[in-house]
């Protein structure tokens, strides 16, 4: 026998500790979230369905936690709702509060690690009102938030997440106009992610200095989407040069700025935010594909191109339902990357899929795992990984169509069916441990 040769089946075992569940939203699965930006926005007639019941979750959450247990999860990621915290400026609301308490304290005690994010897409109406994430006083409102639900919070939770995708908030929002207030200006989104920016400093100081006597401390990070951005066309320079450029702004504007206190990009931005300098205490990777970016030239848009993240047919041979780049090779990559980039543990915020096929979904999750458990044997210090999605739930824009669920939702009746995926991932989650390869 050569020594290429395995001898039986190839098992990967994680760290121990290590965090396994899934994600959720507020908004996504909360129902009727009314004193949203995105409430308004669906109202309005902006969607394809407006989000109203959801998957029911704010009176649910205890059952929805039990399937998690039941899924051998020991960790679990959701998001506060601003807009039911402080349903009007300066009117803070206690018995939101009071819910978001009970909700930490199921997951306690059902030993699921809670993973609490701030801010996920939406934003009180009122907030909207000022101008949103346009005005700078959002800065100081977003940290006076965050003080009252650490006031509330901060004795249960350890891992926060301040704000989600802030890059594809920007992008939705400010530049496609796809969700409120509808934007298309470059100049409005940067000044947007400069905000955002300085809302998580803020937010990651009031954060630790209310916990500060706790032990263990809090670790707080964003959740970013890490799209792993690629040219459209290799042999031509031009794409190959927006592609990194995207990178620069995509990807560094917001990490650089946190870790570095600056950023600049010649032509574009440059931001000295020294406060911001050292706020990250962990990296929440979203993964879901990569981005392929081919250059247009479209002046005033973007610094001198405009970025398709359009999906070049030649080079993504397998696709999501929604018609996403699948490549859990680009996984591996980003997570060894960012390792090295930023020298701080990763936590796997989100990933999963969308597939017309639950073998699919299942295939995803499974090939995912497996080059998140390569990318820990080449040295990523990864502490956890979230399934997106605990449930189907409200996809934005796309309404309740792609179902990114580990969980079904009947949506008529709300009753939750457990797919065969959810139950494949439950059996990597019990054991902390994958098979590489050696079936
Ligand atoms: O549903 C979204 C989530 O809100 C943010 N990350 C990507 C998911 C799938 O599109």
């Amino acid at each position: 026998m050569n020594n290429e040769q395995r001898t039986g089946p190839n098992y990967f075992t994680f760290p121990q500790g290590f965090l396994w569940g899934s994600a959720t939203s507020a908004h996504q699965v909360e129902g009727n979230n009314v004193r949203s930006d995105w409430w308004a926005w669906e109202q309005a007639g902006r969607v394809k369905e407006p989000s109203g019941l959801a998957c029911d979750h704010y009176r649910r959450f205890a059952q929805d936690f039990d399937l998690a247990v039941e899924l051998g999860h020991n960790a679990h990621r959701f998001s506060i709702e601003w807009a039911r915290i402080e349903p009007e400026e300066s009117q803070w609301d206690d018995e939101a509060l009071a819910h978001y308490v009970e909700v930490v304290r199921a997951l306690r005690a059902r030993g699921l690690e809670p993973i609490v994010t701030l801010h996920h897409y939406t934003s009180p109406q009122w907030l909207a009102r000022q101008g949103g994430w346009t005005n700078p006083k959002v800065v100081d409102r977003f940290a006076r938030y965050t003080e009252k639900v650490v006031d509330a919070l901060g004795e249960f939770v350890r891992y926060w997440v301040s704000i989600n995708e802030p890059m594809v908030y920007v992008r939705m929002h400010y530049l496609q106009g796809v969700g409120p207030p509808g934007e298309k200006d470059f100049a409005q989104a940067l000044r947007v992610i400069e905000h955002l920016i300085r809302a998580h400093a803020a937010s990651y100081h009031v954060l630790h200095e209310a916990c500060r006597g706790h032990d263990p401390q809090p670790l707080v990070g964003v959740a970013h989407l890490v799209p792993a951005f690629r040219p459209c066309r290799r042999w031509w320079p031009m794409d190959r040069w927006a592609s990194g450029i995207t990178d620069r702004i995509f990807n560094r504007a917001l990490l650089d700025t946190i870790t570095e206190g600056r950023w600049s990009v010649p032509g574009v931005a440059t931001w000295n935010v020294p406060e911001a300098k050292a706020t990250l205490d962990f990296l929440g990777v979203n993964f879901y594909g990569r981005q392929f970016i081919r250059w247009i030239p479209m002046p005033g848009q973007w610094p001198g191109v405009t970025c398709d993240l359009g999906h070049h047919p030649r080079q993504v041979p397998e696709r999501t339902g929604l018609g996403w780049d699948v490549s859990p090779e680009a996984f591996f990559e980003v997570l060894v990357e960012y390792r090295r980039r930023l020298r701080l543990p990763l936590l796997v915020t989100e990933n999963g899929t969308y597939m017309l096929d639950d073998a699919r979904r299942w295939s995803f999750i499974l090939r995912h795992v497996q080059a998140m458990a390569r990318a820990i044997q080449a040295g990523a210090h990864v502490i956890g990984y979230c399934c997106w999605s605990l449930l189907d739930n409200f996809e934005w824009a796309e309404g309740f169509g792609p179902r990114f669920g580990i969980v079904e939702v009947d949506y008529a009746t709300q009753q939750r069916l457990v797919r065969e995926s959810g139950r494949c991932y439950a059996e990597i989650c019990r054991s902390n441990r994958v098979l590489l390869d050696g079936a």
